[in-house]
């Protein structure tokens, strides 16, 4: 759901052709989270002389951020070698809300034909109708279809408009931000504020890198909360306590107390990003802004701001993490597709998942972010597993095991139908929230409405930083490292462990199951070595996927542990390969999906020799009585189930319970290799994006 990046270098020398590789660049790193289009804003002017009183450039095209590089480096009147000791430029890759993709409605969004204020936006001004028929009334005329573009015309008018005259950039952004409904990240850019830059977030993510020329002399930065005195004056040389060096540091009130969060300190340089895959090349320190903050960057010093402090607002300072991501897993690799790499990450993806958590010497799995909450779990009136998309369908596949091992309700649901409905929650509910990039605004919101209700909320998700998992009461991080590809794969295998690992978590303390959860315990440590067996019929997949590329349909069937697999498989061959696709319950086929059936429709059958294995037999029966010739994934040497068919894929057997991490990866290739044979944008699928933070 788009890409906000900014980057503001302050003391640190950088030519303009630099700062555009670094814009450009962050935004590639962005690319798979929203990408109809794409934008950049510098400082304007060819000679540094008259940078300052030149409007800021506004660079954007429709399309992958490619072809705003390719505009960029065809313009002939931009001189790239202009050297900035200070500069703040601002990039965002778009997935469209309102407003086609087009280069006007493109961002950033502009205030005025002289570009005063320019914006960069992730989210939905729901109320933007309203501001614009104001902004209109004053003379305002509007340019794109987007929501965003109130923004920017809002603070020109704000601007105009104030009462003092020393207002900072950051006061009138939060006078912005107050007319504001919906979600958003923001950061904002202005000719009157020469080497600045602010931004803020409410529902969408935002997170600041910072890349000092020394050592951070403190891993927090202060909040500034209404009245501090701290806020607003840029660091006052003479003022600093320190050893007198001009180190990036707030306005020291008398107190002896720190807040200096560089030392001796000039050359500095911030990134705002919408994740750290865009950050981590430059620094591993990142600071995670809550919804709410305003960040504000101005001579070097970077204030954390918030407008109104609520009795909950107890924090005093957000704290600078180190990112543990390297940057060679948001590479490709010899890969020629993020997506392609995922998929054969996960006997490694699946290691780290498991890894410091199932102890199978002696059968017992800890998940240390549950630890505490245990005993509450376990008295829990029913459990619900809550998600989109992918997510869900991890849910939908331990749904059964979760049955069994915990002995309690067990609820899987949608989160936007979930919210449709106002389902009931109750204090004694548990309610899981199943996220890979974890703001994903229907799981979110549904987050908040359980939390409302006094129920206990779960997060299991795969970004550390993210809403879900800080909002959430208590969760699972599910360690599979970054996944760029916006159609989800190692996500979905780390998203189904974690959730086996919570059921037998569950279950220790139960005798009567411990032949299963020993049985499935060891299926857990030979899955990285059978996950690889199945990657090794890569070969044969694509054989199968140039059969079936051309199809206009294909029906996937299975029942049991593999119902949730066809899900999964139907939603990758729909996502990737624009094909449309259905996974059915077999036991279903026979109350009207048979009526699809003939010798011309591919149909996709999993059987498995678990106890759902004779009435698979049953469908198999049913669809080849219609002249259908189906591709069978069934156990190796089953050679009853591949009798009728027309290609057969052998998988090894193991745990029912496990199966579906095994049928879903043949899958996963399938869709993978139709979507090359067809031309497609395997990592970035049209009108899609990795995460969806609007309803
Ligand atoms: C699947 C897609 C999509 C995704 C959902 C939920 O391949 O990526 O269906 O699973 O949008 O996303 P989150 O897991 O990030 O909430
Ligand atoms: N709602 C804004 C638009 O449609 C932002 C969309 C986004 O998050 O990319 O331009």
């Amino acid at each position: 759901m788009c890409g906000i990046f900014a980057y503001i270098n302050y003391l640190v020398p950088q030519q303009r052709k630099a700062i555009l590789e670094t814009l450009i660049n962050g935004l590639k790193r962005l690319e798979y989270r929203g990408y109809d289009s794409a934008g950049v804003a510098i400082d304007g002017g060819n000679d540094i002389n008259d940078a300052k009183q030149s409007p800021p450039q506004i660079i954007k095209k429709r399309g992958k951020v490619r072809a705003l590089e390719e505009e960029i480096y065809s313009k002939d009147d931009l001189n790239l070698d202009l050297e900035y000791d200070i500069h703040c430029g601002i990039a965002h890759t778009r997935w469209a809300t309102h407003g086609v993709p087009s280069a006007i409605n493109s961002h950033p969004q502009r205030s005025d034909a002289n570009n005063q204020f320019i914006v960069v936006h992730n989210g939905i001004i729901t109320n933007y109708k309203d501001i614009k028929t104001f902004l209109e009334s004053k003379g305002h005329e509007f340019e794109s279809d987007t929501d965003t573009e109130v923004i920017a015309k809002l603070i020109l008018y704000l601007y105009n408009t104030r009462d003092d005259a020393k207002m900072s950039f950051r006061e009138l952004v939060e006078n912005v931000i107050q007319q504001l409904e919906g979600a958003f990240a923001l950061a904002f850019k202005s000719i009157h504020y020469p080497g600045e830059c602010v931004a803020t977030r409410r529902g969408s993510p935002l997170l600041i890198g910072i890349k000092a020329k020394n050592r951070l002399t403190s891993n927090h930065v202060p909040i500034l909360y209404p009245g501090d005195p701290r806020a607003d004056p840029p660091p006052e040389k003479n003022n600093t306590t320190n050893s007198g060096t001009e180190g990036v540091t707030f306005k020291r009130s008398q107190s002896t107390t720190d807040f200096e969060v560089l030392g001796e300190q000039k050359e500095v340089e911030y990134f705002f990003a919408s994740d750290a895959s865009a950050v981590i090349e430059h620094t591993n320190k990142v600071i995670y802004l809550e919804d709410g903050d305003v960040a504000a960057v101005r001579e070097g010093c970077l204030s954390i701001h918030r407008i109104t402090r609520k009795k909950e607002d107890t924090a005093v300072s957000r704290e600078v993490h180190t990112l543990m991501m390297e940057i060679q897993q948001i590479m490709k690799g010899s890969y020629s597709y993020f997506m392609q790499k995922e998929i054969f990450e996960q006997p490694d993806s699946v290691v780290n998942t498991m890894r410091g958590r199932v102890n199978f010497e002696d059968n017992l799995v800890t998940l240390g972010g549950l630890t505490e909450h245990m005993s509450e779990i376990r008295r829990s009136r029913r459990l619900l597993f809550i998600a989109c998309g992918t997510s869900y369908h991890s849910a939908l596949a331990t749904r059964q095991l979760m049955e069994e091992l915990t002995e309690l309700p067990v609820v899987v649901e949608l989160a936007s139908d979930f919210l449709d409905r106002s389902t009931p929650v109750f204090r004694d509910d548990v309610c899981f929230f199943i996220s890979q990039s974890g703001e994903t605004a229907d799981t979110l919101n549904a987050m908040r409405y359980c939390k409302k209700r006094g129920a206990l909320t779960v997060g299991i998700t795969n970004t550390v930083g993210s809403s879900i998992s800080r909002e959430t009461a208590c969760g699972v991080h599910i360690n599979a490292g970054p996944e760029i590809g916006v159609a989800s794969t190692k996500a979905y295998t780390s998203q189904f462990i974690s959730l086996v690992m919570f059921a037998l978590m569950m279950d220790q303390d139960r005798i009567s199951t411990t032949p299963r959860r020993q049985a499935i315990m060891q299926d857990l440590k030979r899955l990285p070595e059978l996950i690889k067996e199945v990657l090794s019929l890569d070969g044969q997949i694509k054989k199968l996927a140039e059969e079936l590329w051309e199809e206009k349909s294909i029906l996937l069937m299975g029942r049991g542990f593999n119902y949730a697999t066809c899900l999964e498989g139907a939603l990758k061959i729909k996502e990737l390969d624009y094909l449309h696709s259905e996974g059915i319950l077999a036991g279903e086929l026979k109350h009207g999906p048979l009526a699809l059936v003939d010798e011309d429709m591919p149909v996709i059958l999993i059987i498995m020799k678990d106890s759902t294995y004779v009435k698979c037999q049953n469908a198999l029966h049913e669809v080849v009585a219609r002249k259908c010739r189906p591709i069978i994934i069934c156990e190796k040497g089953d050679l009853d189930a591949q009798k009728d068919a027309s290609s057969i894929v052998e998988l090894p057997g193991m745990s029912d319970c496990l199966q579906g991490i095994l049928c879903v990866i043949p899958l996963q290739l399938l869709a993978f290799h139709i979507a090359v044979l067809r031309g497609f944008d395997v990592d970035c699928p049209r009108n899609l994006a990795k995460s969806v933070t609007v309803e």
